[in-house]
């Protein structure tokens, strides 16, 4: 008898060598999704043990032969890519894109023609200048960028929140992003555009100024991702069947309206809840309160000047005025699931503007044609390789047969002999579609000229847009905007940059450049502010329109005496409105007692005031005048929030010094909550705003 005998082979094998049922092994889960109810190794062996190395005694060394250990560390030392070199920072949703219909007369292309075809999308929302974990409150451009997994192939309107961007050529945006990165020897600021060499950048590159003037405005500072407007900056050609072309410009409109934080919001919440757009988003999301945009188009004929009464349609650093083209609405996008894990999805998501679908085509705006190289060109650096298409964030939702092999994390094992077109080899397979299989034929187009490094001379024209940008504002986004400027050039060491600067403001309004020269201490700059289009109210964000609540979350400040009874009348009136309301008491815990209890879901100590968009104080709070309590309501005061108070809650109001417009107060909860409803539709108390403009901005002239 051989010492070592084997099983008899003729019976069917229930149980694999390792003792592991053969069905349970495999299973239909892709092993790269982490299933599985066991610890395994890469290799899917289970892991008997994870927290003690293998050694040689209790006591003894370590030893190499561990694979487990190796493994474990080794795979952790790599677990991170490069971030964005722009872009870094951001956030990401799943969602649904739906066609009305009316571009059918504009484009072939179904995601944006076909009444009711809805496309599944992914969004990721970011800030342009900070690192990975920087905070989202910065004042920056915002990133819009959305991928469309249309039934032609993957589309990517790569956008962002402002409609023109700092400069006219791709081949001057590494410059920018030099200029306006933290500085190369101390690697400061973080995220800000508040120092020397961005405001060198822009003083000297002038075609800056309208994109620096809208970062400066209330832009730069969303109170939310769901309250941006999204531009895909660029002119566009469509094509629809009869191969006719337009011009168009997309445009992104939050159902919520356009609102923003104040600038003492946005650097609280730099320090207290550095993640406040993040998690504004996913807390919105998770409550089923799903941000909506409208996608419109502004639509200009594909005349050979591509330009709109004057108004050059290749020039990034201009708008065409809504009152002059309007923004028609060809579908919704509707933001309605998070990412399950951040880095699969919001990290290793990739854009590019190169990727479109038959019936969207390029124009020749410099800027865009650049950009048609650089994204491909950074995912090979940042996802290490050409096959980052094969990702399953990335991966179109069509067949793929583009007869690209190897590289990198191949993920696919491609069958056949023949990766060529054509081939007999491969039954004369992929084959090349035409117009009518649904290729991507691009319409002829004529060119014609020098071979020159210039521009068109109506790319000169700098000023004319800004001025009109300005002076479209409300007042109240005038003075934030003057704030902007005098705080960022205050920040500025060198005096010659900041008088640079005003000398370009002097070419936008003589109001706003001489009130930042005033706040800086400098006398006001010569100049004459350029003739511009008339002002366009569209461009204006304080308007008096009344928008949606839907998570929107307003603070209740409570205590052990609180009527709860009352907390609950308004929670079941406010949730009608889609507004969550938070309790705050000065400790954690619950309040009240048996059946009528109430969950404290902030304490004085963790709660503050970034994170409410109202505050109300119960009848029964304490009035032992907590100084948290009052640092919450006062800076509410300063941000422009509406209060509400009923019973002796009024009384906690009047001791931290609130009062005056915004303030609603009542026997009960119903008499206060349709005013305070009606006042969170203004975003802000507006009427509020002069009592706490900014010392340093002297008074408008
Ligand atoms: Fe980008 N941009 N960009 N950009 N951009 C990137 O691509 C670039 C521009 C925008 O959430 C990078 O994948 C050049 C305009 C967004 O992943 C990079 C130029 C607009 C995002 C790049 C521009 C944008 C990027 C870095 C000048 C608004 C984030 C990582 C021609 C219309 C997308 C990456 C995301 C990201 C290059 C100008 C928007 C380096 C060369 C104009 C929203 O490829």
């Amino acid at each position: 008898m051989p010492p070592h005998r084997l099983a008899d082979q003729s019976a069917p094998a229930q149980v694999s060598a390792s003792g592991v049922p053969f069905e349970a092994a495999a299973g239909d889960r892709d092993p790269r999704a982490q299933g599985g109810d066991h610890l395994t190794s890469p290799n899917g062996v289970r892991i008997p043990d994870t927290d003690h190395a293998l050694k040689a005694g209790r006591r003894g060394p370590t030893l190499l032969e561990d694979f487990h250990l190796r493994e474990k560390i080794s795979h952790f030392d790599h677990e991170r890519i490069p971030e964005r070199a722009v872009h870094a920072r951001g956030a990401g949703a799943h969602g649904v894109f739906t066609a009305n219909g009316s571009a059918a007369s504009i484009t072939r292309a179904p995601v944006l023609a076909e009444k009711g075809l809805e496309t599944p999308v992914f969004v990721r929302f970011s800030t342009v200048l900070g690192s990975r974990g920087s905070a989202d409150t910065a004042r920056d451009t915002r990133g819009f960028a959305t991928k469309f997994y249309t039934k032609e192939g993957t589309w990517d309107l790569v956008g962002n929140n402002m409609p023109v961007f700092f400069i006219q050529e791709a081949i001057k945006f590494p410059d920018l992003i030099h200029a306006a990165k933290p500085s190369p020897n101390r690697e400061i600021p973080q995220a800000q555009s508040a120092h020397d060499s961005f405001w060198d950048f822009v003083s000297l590159h002038t075609e800056a100024t309208h994109h620096t003037l809208w970062n400066m405005s209330d832009r730069g500072i969303p109170r939310s991702y769901r309250m941006m407007e999204g531009f895909g900056v660029h002119s566009f050609r469509l094509v629809n069947q009869d191969r006719e072309t337009v011009l168009v410009q997309f445009k992104w409109t939050p159902k919520l309206g356009v609102h923003s934080l104040t600038w003492e919001e946005a650097q609280l919440a730099m320090g207290t809840d550095p993640d406040f757009h993040r998690r504004d988003l996913a807390d919105a999301i998770e409550a089923g309160a799903y941000p909506e945009w409208e996608l419109g188009v502004q639509v200009f004929p594909d005349n050979e000047e591509q330009t709109y009464e004057g108004i050059d349609l290749l020039d990034s650093t201009k708008i065409v005025p809504e009152e002059m083209v309007p923004v028609q609405t060809i579908g919704t996008l509707r933001l309605t699931g998070n990412p399950t894990n951040y880095f699969a999805e919001t990290e290793q998501v990739a854009y590019n503007t190169g990727h479109v679908v038959p019936g969207i085509e390029f124009t020749n705006d410099p800027l865009l044609q650049g950009r048609n190289f650089s994204y491909q060109d950074t995912q090979l650096t940042r996802l290490g390789g050409p096959n980052w298409t094969q990702l399953p964030i990335n991966r179109p939702q069509v067949p793929v047969n583009d007869n690209h092999r190897d590289g990198f994390m191949q993920q696919g094992i491609p069958t056949g002999e023949a990766p060529y077109s054509p081939n007999t080899v491969d039954g004369e397979s992929p084959q090349p579609a035409d117009w009518d299989e649904g290729g991507y034929v691009v319409v002829p187009r004529e060119v014609q000229g020098q071979v020159v490094r210039e521009v068109a001379a109506s790319f000169e024209d700098h000023f004319s847009q800004p001025a009109m940008f300005y002076a479209s504002l409300s007042d109240v986004e005038k003075t934030h905007t003057i704030e902007a400027y005098t705080f960022e050039l205050g920040k500025v060491y060198e005096q010659a940059i900041k008088e640079r600067v005003l000398g370009v403001l002097a070419n936008i309004d003589t109001e706003l450049a001489s009130l930042v020269a005033e706040g800086l201490g400098l006398p006001a700059p010569k100049g004459k502010p350029a003739e511009h289009l008339p002002p366009s109210p569209a461009l204006a964000q304080v308007t008096g329109e009344s928008f949606p609540l839907d998570g929107r979350l307003v603070a209740v400040v409570a205590g052990p005496d609180s009527d709860l009874a009352g907390i609950a009348a308004l929670r079941e009136a406010l949730d009608a409105e889609g507004v969550q309301l938070k309790v705050l008491a000065p400790r954690g815990g619950k309040l009240g007692t048996g059946k009528n209890q109430q969950v404290v879901e902030r304490t004085n100590v963790t709660a503050r005031s970034i994170e409410f968009d109202a505050v109300v104080v119960a009848d029964g709070a304490p009035k032992d005048g907590d100084i948290k309590a009052t640092v919450l309501l006062q800076e509410a005061l300063r941000q422009l929030k509406p209060f509400a108070a009923w019973g002796d809650g009024a009384e906690v109001l009047t001791t931290a010094g609130v009062s005056g417009p915004g303030v609603f107060t009542g026997k009960g909860v119903d008499d206060v909550v349709a005013d305070l409803v009606a006042a969170m539709g203004q975003h802000r108390v507006w009427e509020r705003a002069d009592l706490v403009t900014a010392s340093a901005v002297p008074p408008a002239v």
